[in-house]
């Protein structure tokens, strides 16, 4: 087993989950970004900065790669953590408790380590290679349902409003096809709740890799697949579309 600094790790996760569970809503300032409905708040700013900080201690030769502000250049022989402060930030802003914090730590252009929190349910989800996945200390896995008795997660890429109508006719057509679909607002926790088999496929036109790297090694540890539509590897240097699912 690697032998990170787990412990440590999880305590820095979750010191970062009190500060989104304990905002102070009349302190946040929210400014926009490129593309419709595209947000940044001073707290995911916190977060990031709080979480480079951290893991920069006890990780000191991995780079930084965070939603917010610059990012260093990644490249596929190095060592990164690709972090997503607050994955679902329109939820944050709305009080709609359905966000988390996102880490991925990438060695050689895979990611080795993964953890995502959602600090409002206290669950901690997270994968060490070749490890399995955990929710907390609890061994997750996919589940075995088919599609017609499963429930299908997606992301509307709201962000890209030419992908909008792609996307609401894929999810009408898997809704012809399983019980029912849902729309969390979180890729990262929809990448969750396919490793813990909460439902059986998630899939989103267009995300960044912060949103979705640590949820690829949850779900694959979980006995998953996590590809990009047209079936590829999804990439972790550009923006990709994002299949998730069981076998
Ligand atoms: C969000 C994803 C969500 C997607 C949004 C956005 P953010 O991440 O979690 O699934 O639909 O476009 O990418 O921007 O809140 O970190």
């Amino acid at each position: 087993m690697q032998n990170y600094n787990l412990k440590e790790a999880f305590q820095l996760i979750k010191s970062c989950g009190e500060i989104i569970k304990n905002v102070d809503r009349s302190s946040i300032n929210i400014e926009e970004k490129d593309g419709p409905a595209n947000f940044v708040t001073s707290y995911d700013v916190l977060v990031q900065n709080k979480l480079k900080e951290g893991l920069h201690q006890l990780f000191p030769n991995a780079k930084f790669i965070g939603e917010e502000g610059e990012q260093e250049a990644f490249d596929e022989n190095g060592e990164f953590f690709i972090v997503d402060p607050i994955d679902g930030t329109t939820n944050f802003i709305k009080d709609y408790h359905m966000n988390c914090i996102s880490v991925a730590h990438v060695v050689n252009a895979e990611v080795d380590f993964s953890m995502i929190y959602n600090p409002y349910l206290d669950e901690l989800f997270w994968a060490v290679k070749g490890e399995g996945a955990y929710c907390n200390e609890k061994r997750i896995y996919v589940s075995e349902q088919p599609l017609s008795n499963g429930v299908v997660l997606f992301g509307s890429s709201p962000y890209d409003a030419d992908l909008a109508k792609k996307s609401f006719d894929m999810a009408y057509e898997y809704f012809l096809k399983a019980l029912d679909i849902r729309r969390s607002g979180s890729a990262a926790l929809d990448m969750c709740a396919i490793a813990a088999g909460r439902a059986e496929l998630f899939f989103e036109l267009m995300l960044s890799p912060w949103d979705y790297a640590a949820g690829m090694l949850l779900v694959h540890e979980a006995g998953g697949v996590v590809t990009t539509v047209e079936g590829e590897k999804p990439a972790l240097n550009k923006r990709s579309s994002i299949l998730a699912r069981n076998r």
